[in-house]
């Protein structure tokens, strides 16, 4: 399966996605893919519908202590649902379908989610840190929210503009 990440300000990203219920090879077909291609672009995190996937899925692989990603620590959650948010943490983030472009949000630093797994198995999950701010970031995406929504006001604007002369000098250097 090949998949192409979705830029913003692409409409897809704004889509709810819906709740997964065939645990099936097509499900994880999707995910094998995802994960080449997050890998690929050297991302944490991504969420099914940056591959314009409107489905309640996501993969995170947070580097170890020695900056290696390797499959083992690879997280996917598939309907996920957080049942408990304490404590704030603020990250700079970045989002691959948003590129080069990084700003520091505040989160929810200890949350608890519950979610499924490829084969439907019911697991449950205590996160902080790096892999708290990285599953609401990718758990955002599920309900078309971006990082860039929680940004004030003038620094939105700041970004729109910065965002669309990154686009044109792009456009103008293919
Ligand atoms: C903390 C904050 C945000 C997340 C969500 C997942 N975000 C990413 O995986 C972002 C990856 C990313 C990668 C980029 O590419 C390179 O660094 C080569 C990038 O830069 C460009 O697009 C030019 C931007 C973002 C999880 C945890
Ligand atoms: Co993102």
């Amino acid at each position: 399966m090949k998949l192409n990440i979705v830029e913003y300000p692409d409409k897809k990203l704004r889509e709810t996605s819906k709740e997964v219920e065939k645990f099936d090879e097509k499900l994880h077909l999707l995910l094998d893919a995802m994960y080449d291609v997050m890998m690929n672009s050297n991302g944490i995190g991504l969420a099914a519908i940056q591959v314009a996937h409107a489905k309640r899925a996501l993969i995170i692989n947070i580097p170890d202590d020695d900056s290696e990603q390797s499959k083992e620590n690879l997280i996917e959650m598939i309907n996920p649902i957080i049942v408990k948010k304490e404590g704030e943490i603020v990250y700079q983030e970045g989002c691959l379908s948003v590129p080069s472009f990084y700003e520091d949000i505040s989160r929810y630093d200890n949350i608890t989610v519950n979610f499924q797994d490829r084969d439907s198995n019911t697991k449950t999950i205590d996160a902080s840190g790096l892999l708290s701010v990285a599953i609401q970031h990718e758990m955002d995406h599920l309900n078309g929210i971006l990082f860039i929504d929680k940004l004030s006001y003038s620094r939105r604007k700041k970004f729109e503009k910065e965002y669309k002369r990154m686009q044109k000098e792009k456009k103008a250097s293919k």
